[in-house]
């Protein structure tokens, strides 16, 4: 009796994990400064993570949120090896994970500027301010992850140093590929040398399927990178208007290639949460596709 009861006791956390692991993702890129936009709606409109746009390196290793919307001012947010960008922001952002709210994770998005050369010197080491400043970030904003939207420098040996770096720190990596597969398949290849799932360093892969990336075939990527895509699609906008797909457009994409090609994917999102305000466009309809394609 006893041991049968610890059987399924086992059996019923395997279950689970299974049941964890295979949690499909369910993203949106935040454009607008977190201080402006509907934070409510973010947590409760089915996505499970969120991506926050606009952070860069400085060539002395600060840290910046570049806030990408009117009204907002660029924030320096840790220097010299502490947070310092406010109390109200720290609280918004670790806000996203906490009380009523289905985001698990919180990724920071960032360019490749002043990486090479600030992998070159002073390095990669626990002493610079660039690792204490990311470490900073990381315990003041609780982040998961750190996001690598790369699309002009490319450079490997670079990228791989401060990857790793963020994974000593705690975080996992992510890419935002639009183009160059060869560069992305060489970076999730050396980053997570040696690492086997669910321990990759580099375990997401957020495909642009818009603008640039618009022909991008999720199975393709899938199948170039040995790891499975998140495909991502851009919200009715004025920005780029030929991009932009209504709910009702995003759930015939996610459905076909979940019929089509259902093994590529691990599930996915949008590009971004400041056109859904600005078009006065729904987070509820947005995330409801998600949560019915990939459960
Ligand atoms: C934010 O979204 C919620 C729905 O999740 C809505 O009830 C609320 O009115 C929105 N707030 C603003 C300021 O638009
Ligand atoms: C979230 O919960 C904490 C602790 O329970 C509470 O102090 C805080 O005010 C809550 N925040 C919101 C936005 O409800
Ligand atoms: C204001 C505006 O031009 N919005 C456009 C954004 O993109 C969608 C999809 O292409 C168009 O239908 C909208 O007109």
């Amino acid at each position: 009796m006893k041991l049968h009861a610890i059987s399924i006791f086992f059996l019923l956390q395997l279950l689970y994990l299974q049941n964890v692991a295979a949690q499909n993702i369910r993203s949106i890129f935040l454009f607008k400064d977190v201080m402006k936009s509907n934070t409510t709606a973010l947590k409760t409109s089915g996505f499970n993570t969120l991506i926050m746009f606009g952070i860069g390196i400085l060539d002395n290793g600060d840290i910046k949120y570049y806030s990408n919307t009117p009204g907002s001012q660029d924030v320096v947010v840790a220097s010299g090896g502490s947070y310092v960008g406010g109390a109200a922001l720290a609280d918004k952002v670790r806000s996203f994970k906490t009380n009523t709210t289905g985001i698990n994770r919180v990724e920071i998005s960032m360019n490749s500027q002043h990486v090479k050369n600030l992998m070159s010197r002073p390095g990669p080491g626990a002493e610079t301010p660039l690792y204490r400043n990311f470490a900073a970030l990381k315990e003041a904003w609780t982040l998961d992850a750190v996001n690598n939207d790369d699309e002009v420098l490319y450079d490997v040996a670079s990228t791989v140093a401060f990857a790793k770096m963020l994974g000593k720190i705690g975080y996992k990596y992510t890419g935002a590929p639009y183009t160059n597969a060869q560069f992305w398949q060489s970076l999730v290849r050396q980053v997570n040398s040696g690492l086997k799932e669910p321990d990759l360093l580099l375990d997401r892969m957020y495909l642009q399927c818009y603008d640039g990336g618009a022909n991008n075939n999720p199975a393709g990527w899938a199948n170039a990178l040995g790891i499975k895509v998140v495909p991502i699609v851009w919200v009715t906008n004025d920005s780029k208007p030929v991009y932009g797909v209504s709910a009702a457009q995003a759930r015939t994409r996610f459905s076909g290639w979940s019929s089509s090609q259902k093994s590529a994917l691990a599930g996915g999102g949008y590009w971004n949460d400041f056109d859904i305000e600005k078009m006065g466009l729904s987070y509820r309809d947005y995330g409801a596709v998600l949560t019915s394609v990939f459960p």
